[in-house]
């Protein structure tokens, strides 16, 4: 059992866990530079939150905040991946050095993000969507959430393959805590194998997200940062057993020990860092 590990480095001021941690470039990118000593596999840059209630940022701000990460961090080795709704600025990233475009809105916000993708070289995250943070709990609403997800994914597959974004450029997010309301984001996660089926890679992330938070406290505001970072790394080892490719977590470290662990007990061997494959 493995997983690639994306460490994730929000250049937001209002980010729901780490918002305002990083707003400086250099901070920033010193940051990036230690989620990578932690064993981040690719960074995630992000420039615009995507809380419950967060406002649309104008790419041209986002991209002021994040092409200067982004170019830093590329130039250093390090696999770049640029989260942005918008295609301006995910061609402005690749550009800048970033090789994975991680949309969140699965090509669903900017309508113009496929086509922008398409000709680049890059690899496109595709997270399940149904509407903007400002409403999107109001379309959480699902018959059978793993039957839903997977429909609506498959069909951004066929729309990345029209647009010529060839599946295996593709990876799939199910979009944990996007248009998902606490139950719903645990069917989904119970149901990650039927997704990974579908065929392209998969992503997910459920670092610190509130779901895990109403799961630890009767008041989510009660479950602190380390709690949290200890359920992500849980969470992350059992979908890396249920076959992701990745997972996207803000506490690399933690979530990197946990994987040593869990593939010791899988091998029946003891792993050290020296063999561990990175
Ligand atoms: N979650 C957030 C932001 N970007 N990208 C992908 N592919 N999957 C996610 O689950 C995801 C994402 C929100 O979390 P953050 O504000 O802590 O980065």
């Amino acid at each position: 059992m493995s997983a690639v590990i994306m460490g994730i480095v929000n250049v937001t001021p209002d980010s729901f866990s780490d918002g305002g941690r990083y707003v400086d470039a250099d901070v920033a990118i010193a940051h990036g530079l230690k989620l990578r000593a932690d064993g981040a596999h690719i960074l995630d840059i992000g420039g615009e939150s995507t809380r419950p209630g967060a406002e649309r940022v104008d790419p041209r701000v986002e991209q002021e905040r994040v092409l200067p990460v982004v170019r830093a961090l590329a130039e250093a080795g390090i696999v770049v991946s640029i989260d942005t709704m918008n295609a301006s600025t995910a061609v402005a990233a690749v550009e800048a050095g970033a090789r994975i475009v991680n949309d969140v809105a699965g090509g669903l916000a900017d309508p113009e993000m496929l086509a922008a993708v398409a000709p680049t070289r890059a690899d496109l995250v595709l997270s399940h969507w149904r509407g903007h943070s400002t409403d999107m709990y109001a379309r959480a609403q699902y018959d059978d959430v793993v039957d839903e997800v997977v429909t609506e994914l498959r069909g951004r597959v066929e729309a990345a393959a029209t647009a010529g974004i060839a599946p295996s450029r593709v990876i799939l997010d199910p979009g944990i805590g996007f248009g998902k309301k606490g139950a719903q984001n645990w069917a989904m996660l119970r149901g990650l194998e039927r997704l990974v089926r579908v065929g392209p890679r998969v992503l997910v992330g459920t670092s610190r997200k509130r779901f895990l938070a109403e799961t630890l406290a009767d008041d989510p505001a009660d479950a602190d940062e380390a709690q949290r970072d200890l359920a992500t790394a849980v969470t992350s080892v059992l979908a890396a057993q249920a076959g992701v490719w990745g997972v996207r977590v803000h506490d690399v470290a933690g979530t990197r020990d946990a994987l040593t662990v869990a593939r010791s007990w899988e091998e029946g061997s003891r792993w050290t860092s020296s063999t561990r494959s990175r």
